[in-house]
């Protein structure tokens, strides 16, 4: 037998909330909706439906946010907290490659699974407002976005987006007004998956590597976004945002700002421009390094190096960044035979090739400090080339290597001048001798935005056959689907599948469609906004809604609390962020930030503490749980599991425990009658509480849970509501106000227990439409102490008083107690001690 019914009420109280649509959330504009309420977004990242269905660890934050949204709904806010898929994706087009199955198809029927698990999970959502990446209604809006993205640039000046018809009117020509789109085409090497038979972004690279796929670098034409342009802000930004502190520093890590300087080198009559965060030791530039794919590479190289640097260049090709990076300390290069003149004292110093230094950063060259830069000096050290002292370090450290700052030496003009200085200085000497400009540099990419995949948003976009230019489709053909196709394997072509579908892409005698397609994040990006308002077809967002959920101009983010994991630390968060100013600064949201406050879910490991994972067998199905311990229980346990931010393993005993626990709360209501039926226990009385102890619990509880929600402290809410249980179960009577209170706290919490216990106990309105309760301040006043009583200094007994009484009456009871009068018996009182709120000592004999 089940230790409750939960398997008889679950489903039940489920369907209630599905069929009544309790959790439906009312936009301005709808009859119901009340605009004296306060709103609070609640918002769970989406989950690619996969074809495992639900893992332990999606109910962890989904469970969180539950809690706090029906909370806050009961607390008198107008919550919106919906649920959705996002559902395009590569594995979903690998198996449809596999199995011959649409990804269509087989998407559709992952989330079947999904929204089947998601509600048997008792989630508060708004299934109105559910909407998948991959319905055609969000298809066309995505592809918008990126037509307003292709239709707009950076303006430097005023650091916001503006559409290019602006510089259409100033007379730009199509040709310049093509190099600043914000979305753009380029021509680079890129991260191309044979295997995959698409391109990927840097930030992908390592992912499908460790899944064992190939990864190499090859010339492609690719549609850009320019998010560089954004670099700044994208820092500057984030800092009111709350969001924990590490999410933030790997943020900033990623954009990665380098104030320096550009400092330009004449080699061999051409100009070579370099970057540098040390302009201060260019007195110890000894020689100079250029990226293997610098263009100037081929011109300066000697007939005597010809060969030896082909060799390597051709050798260099074939390697990613990482490969090249800090990583790789055996360093490798090749002497180009040129020379380059150090312009702050026109020494002479050799120019070398090495893949320590990268295109895609900076300018491509460095000058070389090897006495102090790590990577210079291990260069140095291999091909023997000359460290001089630049920087004098402030300690007795050796100069050799030291990368720190310190006072400037053998400088120059620079000599002893503290490093910070010294870099003023030369800066100021560079720009005003034209050699060179203060300069800040960030390690953001553009963001490589095109796909060589099927199951993807086409780009709305047509190339002119004759002139070969590019422009948009009207917006009445959006949505813009992928044709139906039977084979999308990768073909190898790098224009991807959908060259295949010759019909589709011819478009008119004048132009053929793009067949690349956007990654998947096209459809993250801007999810959260579309849940706002996602049954609007005449915009991706209302303008009235847009500004009530906004919640106000001072506002930090439309979402107000974002929880899911910190996998998406960077990309997920940072593009969403991007899109958010590109449409904030086109006049379409009020905002410039999406996420106010951000939490991260730790992750859930297996029983042995490993990462859970089909390979080691060690996956816990959440349906599983379900039907042998309830769904309050796996909500339940995954909150007392540990603080919500905690990386922690699963355990069955725990869950057990849990469900023991939520008996106890139901064998206080009810117990077994003959039948084998639950009845109302004689217990529960409709009286008022006349037991101060049990009334400060139940008060202590409403408080220490309602402060416990606010603070996401999900644990130690469940913790105190465990004493109050207990307090229940010891007392004769429990009186019906005071356990409907706890009912009440344990509602977001296990909101199927607690409202058929509610409802069996005859309460008429259902938990989740009622208030939420406020504790009583004078029932958690501590009317009563207890002093311990010494007899000659030993510990003999306790008494309880009044917290207020007199002397004389704590003497007199103290005297009283039982254990005081064995140990007094035929003995002479000679000195009673009280020290209040402590003790009480006889002194006898
Ligand atoms: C001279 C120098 C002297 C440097 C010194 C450092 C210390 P971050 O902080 O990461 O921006 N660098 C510049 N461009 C590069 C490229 N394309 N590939 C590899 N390395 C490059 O690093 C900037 C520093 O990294 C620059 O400052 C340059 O080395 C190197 F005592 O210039 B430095």
């Amino acid at each position: 037998r089940k230790p409750y019914p939960f398997d008889e009420f679950e489903p039940a109280w489920q369907k209630r909330w599905d069929d009544e649509k309790t959790f439906r959330t009312p936009n301005p504009g709808d009859a119901d909706f009340d605009a004296s309420k306060p709103k609070f977004y609640v918002l769970d990242m989406f989950p690619y439906p996969s074809g495992s269905g639900l893992h332990v660890g999606h109910p962890e934050g989904y469970t969180a946010t539950d809690i706090i949204g029906r909370a806050k709904r009961r607390q008198g806010f107008n919550v919106l907290h919906p649920m959705g898929w996002d559902s395009f994706g590569l594995p979903a087009e690998q198996y449809a490659i596999k199995t011959g199955q649409h990804p269509r198809v087989t998407t559709e029927a992952n989330i079947t699974t999904f929204k089947r698990q998601l509600k048997s999970l008792g989630f508060g959502y708004d299934w109105d407002r559910e909407i998948a990446t991959t319905d055609p209604e969000y298809v066309r809006w995505t592809q918008w976005i990126f037509i307003q993205l292709y239709n707009s640039y950076f303006d430097e000046e005023a650091q916001k987006a503006k559409p290019v018809s602006e510089l259409e009117g100033k007379g730009w020509s199509r040709e310049q007004i093509d190099a600043v789109r914000l979305a753009f085409i380029h021509e680079a090497p890129v991260n191309w998956s044979p295997d995959l038979g698409t391109v990927l972004a840097n930030e992908e690279v390592e992912e499908w590597k460790a899944k064992g796929h190939t990864v190499e670098r090859r010339p492609l034409r690719q549609w850009m976004l320019r998010i560089t342009k954004y670099a700044q802000r994208l820092i500057d930004e984030l800092e009111p945002l709350d969001w924990p502190e590490g999410i933030k520093l790997l943020q900033r890590n990623w954009i990665g700002r380098s104030e320096g300087a550009e400092v330009h080198f004449d080699l061999e009559g051409h100009q070579v421009t370099v970057f540098t965060t040390r302009p201060d030791t260019l007195f110890g530039a000894t020689y100079m390094v250029l990226a293997p794919e610098h263009p100037l590479v081929a011109e300066i190289t000697t007939d005597a190096q010809k060969s030896a640097v082909e060799e390597y260049v051709a050798a260099c090709a074939s390697k990613s960044d990482l490969d090249r990076g800090d990583l790789n300390k055996d360093k490798t290069g090749v002497f180009t035979g040129a020379h380059a003149i150090n312009p702050v004292n026109g020494e002479k110093i050799p120019v070398w090739i090495a893949d320590y230094v990268m295109m895609g950063y900076g300018t491509g060259a460095i000058m070389a400090v090897p006495a102090h830069d790590e990577r210079d000096f291990e260069f140095a050290k291999k091909f023997e080339l000359p460290i001089l002292q630049v920087v004098q370090p402030k300690g007795d450290e050796d100069w050799q290597g030291y990368t720190d700052h310190g006072t400037a030496v053998n400088s120059g003009f620079l000599d002893g001048l503290p490093t910070a200085e010294a870099k003023a200085k030369i800066i100021e000497w560079l720009e005003s001798e034209g050699k060179g400009v203060r300069k800040i540099q960030y390690k953001l990419r553009d963001w490589l935005f095109s796909r060589q995949r099927y199951w993807g948003e086409p780009f709305p976009l047509l190339w002119d056959k004759t002139t070969g230019e590019h422009t948009t489709i009207p917006e009445s053909e959006l949505p813009l689907l992928q044709p139906e196709m039977e084979d999308f394997k990768p073909t190898g072509d790098p224009r991807g599948p959908l060259v295949k579908a010759t019909d589709w892409i011819n478009y008119s005698d004048q132009f053929e469609r793009e067949t690349n397609t956007m990654p998947q994040w096209a459809g993250s990006c801007w999810y959260y906004l579309r849940y706002c308002d996602p049954g609007n077809n005449e915009s991706f967002i209302g303008q009235e809604v847009e500004s009530y959920w906004s919640g106000g101009t001072d506002s930090k983010g439309i979402v107000d609390l974002y929880v899911g994991g910190t996998e998406h630390a960077v990309l997920h968060l940072l593009y969403a962020r991007f899109y958010h100013k590109v449409l904030n600064d086109l006049g379409h949201l009020s905002t410039n930030e999406p996420f106010k406050k951000l939490v991260n879910q730790g992750l859930i490991l297996g029983e042995d503490g490993r990462k859970m994972s089909k390979s080691f067998g060690n996956v816990v199905n959440p349906d599983d749980v379900v039907r042998d311990y309830g769904a309050d229980a796996l909500r339940l346990y995954e909150m007392f599991m540990g603080p919500l931010e905690q990386v922690k393993p699963w355990q069955m005993k725990g869950v057990e425990g849990i469900s023991r626990f939520l008996a106890r709360v139901w064998r206080v209501a009810f117990e077994l009658n003959q039948a084998g039926e639950w009845e109302r226990s004689s217990k529960i009385q409709d009286v008022p509480c006349d037991d101060k102890a049990l009334l400060k619990v139940v008060h202590e509880t409403i408080k220490k849970v309602t402060e416990d929600i606010e603070k996401m402290s999900f644990n130690t809410a469940i913790s105190q509501m465990m004493i109050c249980t207990n307090a229940f179960t010891a007392a004769d009577v429990v009186p019906l106000k005071e356990f409907t209170q706890l009912l009440h706290v344990l509602n977001p919490f296990a909101p199927h227990l607690s409202e058929e216990i509610h409802a069996r106990l005859g309460g008429a309105e259902p938990l989740s439409e009622s208030a939420w309760p406020a504790h009583d301040e004078s029932a958690l006043i501590e009317s009563e102490i207890e002093l311990v009583v010494q007899v000659n200094g030993k510990l003999r007994d306790k008494i309880t008083v009044a917290k207020d009484a007199p002397k004389e009456e704590i003497e007199a009871a103290a005297q009283a107690a039982p254990k005081v009068q064995e140990q007094t018996e035929g003995k002479t009182i000679r000195k009673i001690i009280v020290v209040p709120g402590r003790l009480v000592n006889i002194v006898a004999n």
